[in-house]
């Protein structure tokens, strides 16, 4: 590890701090980089493990979650650790069934339908309902050993709404978005419990020990600009302010690009983009302060890897390499070669301004 990479005020004693660095607003040599979904499908080394344990033994294991949450640390080379788990064992800690089928993605067999149906989910005691996912974080940081920081995450409260309400993964969710226009009441009640939980769930990673927070809300782009204000927004901020004093937190709302400046303006630090927005807009419209993370369209990443090398330096020209973290437009998809992700990372850290 070059010492370059220590900078002149790492007050967090770890050590490849650039992730931290350029969250912060202090001058990187490079930008970070990491990957959402980089622990996942497309490496053989988890493909074994998930061989041997179903889903939820992975998620609540913490010496898996560690083994898994480090893969691509060792194997791909990325600057940030992100915590192996799922936004779904929210809604399962306030009390409705999840399963994960294999090839079909998450099922609530049992979702909520009606504003009665509130009466059977709760604001858990996520001490001891979460409790694994604590001590999964305590265990990584120390095998971390202060190498690359560690980010802890959790869904936004409008993507925990859309899987709580629809049951499944949907291309639409038309119902949970119904349940909204129709129940509004009943649909803010659980956006509330969804954002009490979340908020006291983040603050227990965080004094677990995880660095930096990434709240996902990968759904709110299926908002039209008011109803993002309406729905998604109000949580989202109030998600953010209850953080942002202990920890960068980072926000990713997926395809609500026409959210970014009134998400600036209240205080955002950090923003996660997908690949449909030109860099220099973001820029625009976010101002000279906030931390841009993303963009690649995670299908590039099927090209060869002398062109991924050639769009990574692209998208770092285009954003500049400060306040920036590189990154994808979303997930890694289990069909990518390793050596092509790993070919987006080296690229990163071959890029010279
Ligand atoms: O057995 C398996 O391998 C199933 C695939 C899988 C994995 C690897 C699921 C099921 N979850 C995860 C891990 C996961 N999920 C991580 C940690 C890994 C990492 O980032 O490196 C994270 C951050 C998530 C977050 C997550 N889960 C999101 C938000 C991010 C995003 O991609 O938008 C969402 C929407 C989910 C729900 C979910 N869990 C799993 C699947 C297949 C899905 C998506 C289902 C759908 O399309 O609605």
């Amino acid at each position: 590890m070059s010492d370059l990479l220590v900078s002149a005020d790492n007050i967090s004693g770890i050590k490849n701090d650039l992730f931290l660095q350029a969250l912060k607003g202090n001058k990187v040599e490079r930008p970070p980089v990491w990957m959402m979904r980089q622990a996942g499908r497309y490496l053989p080394e988890y493909m074994v493990l998930k061989r041997k344990y179903d889903f939820f033994t992975r998620v609540q294991t913490p010496e898996l979650v560690c083994e898994i949450t480090l893969q691509p640390v060792d194997i791909i080379g990325v600057d940030a650790a992100i915590l192996f788990s799922d936004i779904l064992v929210i809604p399962q800690a306030m009390g409705l069934e999840v399963q994960m089928n294999e090839g079909q993605g998450p099922l609530l067999p049992d979702p909520i339908k009606t504003p009665e149906d509130l009466q059977r989910i709760v604001v858990p005691d996520v001490a001891e309902r979460l409790h694994y996912v604590m001590d999964a974080i305590t265990l990584t940081k120390k095998t971390l050993n202060n190498k690359i920081p560690l980010i802890g995450f959790a869904g936004a409260p409008f993507t925990i709404l859309c899987y709580i309400v629809e049951g499944k993964g949907s291309k639409t969710f038309d119902k949970a978005k119904a349940f909204c226009y129709q129940h509004p009441i009943a649909a803010r009640q659980l956006l509330q419990m969804i954002t009490d939980t979340t908020i006291l769930y983040l603050k227990a990673q965080r004094t677990a020990g995880a660095d930096v927070l990434q709240v996902f809300d990968s759904w709110s782009g299926l908002l039209s600009p008011a109803d993002f204000e309406s729905w998604a927004q109000p949580y989202l901020l109030q998600i953010q302010q209850a953080l942002q004093p202990f920890c960068p937190v980072i926000l990713y709302p997926k395809g609500s690009w026409y959210a970014m400046k009134d998400l600036a303006d209240n205080g955002t630090m950090a923003m996660g983009v997908d690949w449909c927005i030109k860099p220099q807009f973001a820029r625009e419209l976010v101002g000279p302060h906030v931390t841009l993370q993303g963009n690649l369209d995670p299908a590039k990443l099927l090209q060869t890897t002398a062109e991924i090398r050639t769009d990574v330096h692209n998208m770092i020209n285009a954003f500049g390499a400060q306040r920036y973290i590189a990154n994808l437009g979303h997930g890694m998809t289990p069909n990518i070669p390793v050596d092509h992700a790993r070919a987006f990372v080296d690229a990163v850290k071959e890029w010279r301004g």
